[in-house]
């Protein structure tokens, strides 16, 4: 399942959602192992900003019966400390590594993209313009206009492929993308999570400490499909669908419906290796009922060849959007 996304070759279709597993920890865990058996195609980082932050008060997570809903407020350790400590560790992960950068104005995405568009550990950059867990409730992305913006001010700054992560919130999420490419963006990722709140049972008070958090997991599956097939028939860019993926069933239905790459967010927390898994599911679900020939340019999935195992190299694409899914 050799996929050719924005020039990144990869191993398969799936990919983590960034912020759902931490590589770094895993490597503490499961020591080499993880690297001759990663669960991903590709890595994609937690969310950085320019400065440290410490994230939300807890508590930070609640389960809701077909989802999980987390106010975890982009806890990281800024540019500075993430160049220093975790881009280091995270270059020896044996698959392209896409970093995920968020600002609060144009001028702090720019600093961040100019900083890891320049390094060679990085394969590609996601913006996120669609955190439900920020103090000002404020999202860029859910604004054609906003989102263009900022791509159009840190396009110039890298080669790397820009991928912009989509909030489901935005009154018209095809819109956005639409914008995204338009001012010069390679792709979109959909969706970020929705936002949700839950009341602790012995108070009758908000649970969680930043009071509303993001809905993720199972819950929102129906809503990604539909987004994800919404944005696929009116934007002709590389999609990475997630939202509830647990298996190659749902990475299936995903790029059944136009998108290129599939994510793996919430079914990681339950189970580290669900990427692996859903990785062979969607093999053989794919033998059973072959994908239909993509509408998006710039991808590429070309029949197995070798072991799925084999780390994932970086090519440049040819482009030509063919694919057989065999
Ligand atoms: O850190 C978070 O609270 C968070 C982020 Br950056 C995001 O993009 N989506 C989400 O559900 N949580």
């Amino acid at each position: 399942m050799i996929v050719d996304f924005c020039g990144l070759r990869l191993r398969s279709p799936v990919i983590n959602g960034s912020g759902t597993f931490d590589a770094i920890a895993a490597r503490r865990t499961f020591g080499d192992e993880l690297l001759e058996r990663f669960p991903f195609s590709a890595f994609v980082s937690k969310t950085v900003t320019l400065e440290p932050r410490q994230g939300n008060p807890p508590p930070r997570l609640w389960e809701s019966p077909a989802g999980l809903i987390n106010s975890i407020g982009l806890p990281n350790k800024g540019l500075r400390g993430y160049l220093q400590e975790d881009l280091p560790a995270l270059a020896d992960l044996p698959v392209p590594l896409i970093v995920n950068v968020m600002g609060f104005t144009r001028d702090e995405v720019a600093v961040l993209v100019q900083a890891f568009g320049t390094r060679d550990e990085v394969a590609a950059l996601e913006l996120n313009v669609s955190c439900p867990n920020v103090e000002s409730g404020m999202v860029m992305g859910a604004d054609p206009a906003e989102t263009a913006a900022l791509v159009r001010r840190v396009r110039p700054l890298t080669g790397k492929p820009l991928i912009v992560k989509l909030t489901p919130s935005a009154p018209d999420p095809a819109a956005v993308a639409a914008a995204a490419r338009e001012a010069g963006a390679d792709a979109v990722s959909l969706i970020n999570t929705l936002r949700g709140m839950a009341l602790a049972p012995a108070t009758g008070r908000p649970w969680l400490g930043g009071v509303t958090g993001g809905l993720s997991g199972p819950a929102i599956r129906p809503i990604a499909l539909a987004q994800v097939a919404q944005v696929a028939s009116r934007v002709d860019l590389p999609i990475v669908g997630m939202g509830g993926v647990q298996s190659g069933r749902d990475a299936l239905d995903l790029l059944e419906s136009g998108a290129s790459l599939v994510a793996v967010g919430t079914e990681s927390f339950r189970d580290p290796a669900a990427g692996e898994r859903i990785e062979a599911e969607l093999e053989e679900a794919g033998r059973r009922r072959p994908v239909s020939p993509p509408r998006t340019a710039g991808t590429t999935v070309q029949a197995v060849t070798g072991s799925a195992k084999s780390p994932a190299n970086r090519t440049k694409g040819d482009g030509s959007g063919q694919r057989a899914y065999t």
